[in-house]
């Protein structure tokens, strides 16, 4: 169950699709009512019913931020793949629009699949998606709102030029899709990508137009690495040297580096790279899966993610989809599959190895009863509870650390499975349990150890779902992850966002993600408690803990467009 991503959950239903199933298989997905919602989020983001997977063309258009994300509007598992629609001021409260993409016409007849929004030149949005034709074929199609002064875009038409792309000569035509947010180049002409499967192997086959309805494949793809299979969802977008600042996907110039996103093998992967808009030739770092270590956005339950440039507040925002670890029936009983991350800013990190994330600072007007302590000791061996919060809730814990442990580590995966939460070592494990009960049956512990290399620290970040559910069917998985610290400050933080089933963690100011589901069956509403530990030998010293409980998102569930809340 636990490996159950988006590429397994794509390939099944493909086939599907292929053997002329589809419509009788998932139009009769049937959803049962009347049950209690213990798994159902407070603060993030999901549709009221059915199943929901990729973000899809993320944009912020005349003061409202838009949602898309891929939809079956008849079940909760996946199918009849559509574009669902929400809009926001604050990307904290939305509100549900009508479908925007429906699967209606021969170029997109059996799915709508994933895409991006463009803004052009004269400030028009456009919607490039991919189509399942006739044949399901993949072939990528525009979409114009129909009437460009109306902010919430509630509209969307397909102009009868569709479709601008069809599989090109050695990919394969069920192996092309996702294209990118389009970007400028020197010579003022348009550029996407297509994620792709080029004679066996991924690819980002590059595109170039003068009016963005005409396409031209490049002879080269942008990128491509024969270590990879198939390209789903590929994000190609500047990031600044040095700052938090965002950039427009067009921006290019000798402060810039740019980030190529591509999701296969469950992960989301990423690697860094100068890009050339004359020549459009991508030199990079250290290509996919080339080094030991590979760079991810998130180590947990995180896939199909997409980027956007808020010109609003000059940042770049990053979506994922997060998946479910419970079952089939388990979606039947829901009436719902998947979630999307809280959004998250998103820049290079100080030393340019890599990406740093947090959750936006909107989050922050949920917050309700907070809890806050400084420099309280944590024994080696003890817990302490904190209490007078609600299962929902943020929190932030921070540790100085003092003495470092000397150790080789290779796979922090495989680490965190050996190392578990109650393996006592001298510095760590130490962090929280979320989600527990009160007899401790049933907890989801994230935390750390610490272990020195030659010249700095290396932190271990786990999230342990182990003990997270007495129910033996659902997704127990170990997450980990490494952080490289500066010997000089040697202190560790952690914020965790915790909302019923979805628990997601930035370690060390956002070097390191992770993202778990659980399903407790004790630990819920009320009977939910959060736990500081250490089980190392050494005390440590909280240096300052803040725990807030969250109120609800005003997330509405209609149809009917109306106008959001603020
Ligand atoms: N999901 C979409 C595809 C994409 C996949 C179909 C990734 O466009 O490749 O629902 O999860």
């Amino acid at each position: 169950m636990m490996k159950i991503y988006g590429f397994c959950v794509f390939s099944f239903c493909y086939f599907l699709i292929s053997n002329g199933v589809q419509v009788a298989a998932f139009k009769d997905q049937r959803l049962r009512t009347n049950v209690s919602q213990p798994y159902r989020t407070a603060y993030h983001f999901q549709p009221s019913k059915n199943w929901m997977n990729d973000p899809n063309g993320p944009v912020y258009y005349k003061g409202v931020y838009h949602l898309f994300y891929q939809y079956n509007p008849y079940g909760p598992l996946w199918g009849n793949m559509s574009w669902g629609h929400a809009i926001s001021y604050d990307l904290v409260n939305w509100v549900h629009l009508d479908i925007a993409l429906l699967e209606n016409e021969p170029y997109d007849i059996n799915g709508c699949f994933s895409g991006s929004t463009t803004i052009l030149q004269n400030g028009e949005p456009v919607i490039m998606y991919t189509g399942l034709d006739t044949d399901s074929h993949q072939v990528q199609n525009l979409a114009f709102p129909k009437n460009i002064s109306d902010p919430l875009l509630s509209e969307w038409v397909k102009p009868s030029l569709n479709p601008v792309m069809s599989p090109p000569d050695r990919v394969d035509p069920t192996q092309f899709r996702d294209p990118t947010t389009g970007w400028l180049g020197a010579d003022g002409e348009w550029r996407v990508v297509v994620g792709s499967e080029l004679d066996g192997h991924g690819s980002a086959t590059l595109y170039k137009s003068k009016d963005f309805r005409t396409w031209i494949k490049s002879p080269s793809p942008l990128h491509s690495s024969n270590k990879t299979i198939m390209w789903e969802c590929p994000d190609f977008y500047p990031v600044l040297v040095s700052g938090k600042d965002g950039l427009d996907t067009s921006v290019q110039g000798k402060d810039v580096r740019h980030v190529l996103k591509a999701s296969f093998n469950d992960h989301d992967y990423y690697i860094l790279g100068n890009y050339d808009p004359t020549s459009d030739r991508y030199d990079v770092d250290v290509d996919f899966l080339d080094s030991k270590w590979s760079l991810r956005y998130d180590y947990g339950r995180f896939y199909a993610s997409k980027s956007f440039y808020d010109s609003d507040k000059k940042r770049r925002i990053l979506w994922s989809w997060v998946n479910e670890g419970d079952t089939d029936s388990d979606a039947f009983i829901k009436g719902w599959s998947g979630l999307q991350t809280i959004p998250r800013s998103i820049w290079l990190s100080e030393n340019g190895d890599q990406l740093v994330q947090w959750p936006v600072e909107e989050l922050e007007k949920l917050r309700t009863q907070k809890v806050h302590f400084e420099n309280e000791e944590l024994k080696g061996g003890s817990m302490i509870e904190i209490s007078g919060i609600t299962a929902s809730q943020i929190s932030h814990l921070a540790c100085q650390i003092s003495k470092m442990l000397s150790a080789e580590v290779v796979d922090p995966q495989a680490l965190c499975k050996q190392k578990n939460a109650s393996m006592s070592g001298k510095f760590g494990p130490f962090g929280l349990l979320v989600l527990a009960s009160k007899d401790l049956t049933e907890y989801t512990a994230v935390f750390f150890r610490v272990f020195r290399t030659a010249n700095n620290f290396r932190v271990l970040m786990c999230a342990d779902q182990s003990r997270s559910s007495v129910r033996p069917e659902v997704d127990k998985s170990i997450y980990g992850a490494f952080l490289t610290l500066d010997p000089q400050y040697a202190k560790i933080s952690l914020k965790t966002l915790i909302d019923h089933s979805i628990i997601e963690s930035f370690g060390g100011e956002g070097l390191a993600c992770i993202t778990a589901r659980v399903y407790p069956e004790l630990a819920i509403g009320e009977q939910a408690h959060l736990y500081a530990f250490n089980n190392g030998t050494q005390s440590l010293s909280i240096s300052s803990l803040s725990a807030w409980s969250m109120k609800n998102a005003q997330i509405v569930s209609t149809r009917k467009r109306r106008k959001p809340i603020i």
